[in-house]
């Protein structure tokens, strides 16, 4: 306004301000500093460290183009998976019935939680990557075709939430929801103390 061209004046030009370019560098510099200590705080201890004794741990699978959860039955073990035995309709998840423990799991459409209850997730993926994604738990973690990785949260509310596919994973990517429900401890035991064994379906 002041150097418009009707305005008075002629605007100066200078070619270096020292204490201008200090200023407008090492005050964002501080302000980024702050940022990235304080959120490496909360990263390590979401990512590092590991999660409480009591967490529940569920096994998770994506695959194109759904989500598949695994509880570990009565025996409180997970059984051997070997992606050979994957068949899309009779064992999705890939059980190997040779190994007692895996005979108890159980397998779901549907991931189960428990409200005030951590949990950990084990995520695996069949075929290409995927990415676990809750966004009401601002959780994300990609999985890998060949690696198990880890995430572990708390979901504090009860209710049904949705995770989303965040990879692109092919053609049916954007079909990719699966359904997350939070219950009370009790209406989870009793949830899963309905389910049958993956390997034992209905007669
Ligand atoms: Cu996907």
């Amino acid at each position: 306004m002041r150097f418009a061209a009707r305005g008075p004046g002629r605007a100066v030009y200078f070619h270096d301000h020292r204490r201008l370019e200090l200023t407008y560098t090492i005050i964002p510099a501080i302000a980024l500093a702050i940022m990235v200590a304080a959120s490496g705080v909360v990263w390590a201890r979401v990512r590092l460290g590991a999660p409480p004794a009591d967490a529940l741990t569920v096994d998770v699978r994506g695959e194109q183009f759904a989500w598949l959860a695994r509880y570990p039955g009565p025996d409180g073990r997970f059984g051997r998976v070997d992606p050979r035995r994957i068949d899309a309709r009779t064992n999705p998840m890939g059980l190997d019935p040779d190994d007692p423990a895996a005979r108890d799991d159980v397998v779901s459409r549907t991931l189960h939680l428990v409200a005030g209850r951590p949990v950990r997730v084990q995520l695996r993926s069949t075929g290409v990557l995927h990415s676990f994604f809750i966004p009401e738990f601002r959780v994300k973690q990609d999985t890998v075709p060949g690696m198990t990785l880890e995430i572990w949260f708390i979901p504090t509310r009860e209710g049904q939430f949705e995770i989303a596919c965040a990879e692109l994973c092919g053609i049916g990517h954007y079909a990719m929801r699966g359904q997350v429900v939070v219950h009370s401890p009790a209406a989870f035991e009793a949830w899963l103390a309905q389910q049958r064994p993956a390997l034992s379906p209905a007669p």
